[in-house]
């Protein structure tokens, strides 16, 4: 069964609304102290937009299970802080080298290699110190869950473990299928999970809802990554609000490379039929996550 959004339901006024107090929090997260060369290429990279997909689905996360989005804040904007660190490690000239991210020159382009690795490295360090600090009114057990969460999506079983076996298989022409969704599983799955699930699990959900929250955003981050692959291949990348300029997937295993467009975008389809399948029993409640999923698609047309 399919649930259809709210008709009144605007998904753009609910994202500029949600970007805006995530923006303003981020602001108050990282002012500027000492060493305040380090502090300015945090807030750089930080400060300079992005879609803030992560935080916003975590707050929907959060009020889905019931509770109030503002008990989840901090660790919504702790997540954006890890996503960051990840886009200012993954451009460096040992991974990516890339130069342009958000619009603007890379971190290390701007700061130099040695404090991008820093802003970075402080960035992941700083979001932990700030869920620890600012999530007190929240029973222990959830913080620490919380914690366990984002601290795997993070590591060997994440982010970091993603980018190894992207940068193992780059090159590469026989990669498949199961190295592929592996890859993409770790380096741009894990943290969207651990975004919604942290949501959930700060709001109460129990564990029904917990296991079904988990398997859409399963679902929804393969999506992201195929949306993403096919975008890069069709050059509309502004309809997401990407940047250009990087050619990062240049030599890397893509949907497209090995699927074709047409099956990439079959997948891209039944994914998010079936994450949206994952929020039915929800009913309205899921509206803005449907959305959410939704919205990939129609950046495809
Ligand atoms: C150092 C522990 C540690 C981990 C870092 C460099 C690295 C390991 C991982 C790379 C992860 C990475 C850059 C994955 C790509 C994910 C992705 C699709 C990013 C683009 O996300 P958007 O479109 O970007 O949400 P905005 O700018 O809108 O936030």
């Amino acid at each position: 069964m399919n649930v259809e959004p709210d008709r009144s339901f605007d998904l753009g006024t609910y994202l500029s609304i949600r970007r805006a107090r995530i923006d303003a929090t981020l602001e108050k997260f990282l002012a500027l102290e000492e060493p305040r060369a380090l502090y300015e290429a945090m807030r750089y990279s930080l400060l300079a937009g992005g879609k803030r997909l992560r935080p916003i689905l975590c707050l929907a996360a959060c009020e889905l299970a019931g509770a109030r989005a503002e008990i989840a804040l901090p660790t919504a904007c702790a997540i954006e802080m890890i996503h960051t660190m990840s886009l200012i490690h993954d451009d460096l000239p040992a991974m990516d080298d890339g130069d342009y991210r958000r619009g603007r020159l890379t971190n290390h382009k701007m700061y130099g290699e040695a404090l991008a690795i820093l802003a970075g490295d402080s960035l992941l360090a700083h979001s932990f110190e700030l869920i620890a600090r600012h999530t007190t009114s929240i029973p222990a057990k959830r913080t620490l869950a919380v914690v366990a969460e984002l601290g795997r999506a993070a590591g060997p079983r994440g982010l970091a473990g993603g980018q190894v076996k992207d940068l193992a298989n780059e090159g590469k022409s026989d990669v498949g299928m199961e190295v592929l969704q592996d890859i993409h599983t770790r380096k741009t799955g894990a943290l969207l999970e651990a975004s919604v699930l942290s949501g959930a699990i700060l709001g109460g959900a129990d564990a029904p809802m917990k296991a079904r929250l988990r398997r859409y955003a399963q679902r929804l981050g393969l999506a992201f990554q195929i949306v993403d692959d096919i975008l890069d291949v069709t050059s509309t990348r502004e309809a997401l609000g990407k940047c250009v300029g990087n050619d990062a997937s240049a030599g890397k295993a893509t949907y497209p490379r090995v699927l074709g467009l047409g099956e990439s975008r079959r997948l891209a389809e039944v994914l998010i039929a079936d994450a949206r399948s994952d929020l039915a029993v929800f009913g309205d409640r899921a509206t803005p996550l449907v959305a959410l999923a939704e919205s990939l698609l129609q950046s495809l047309r």
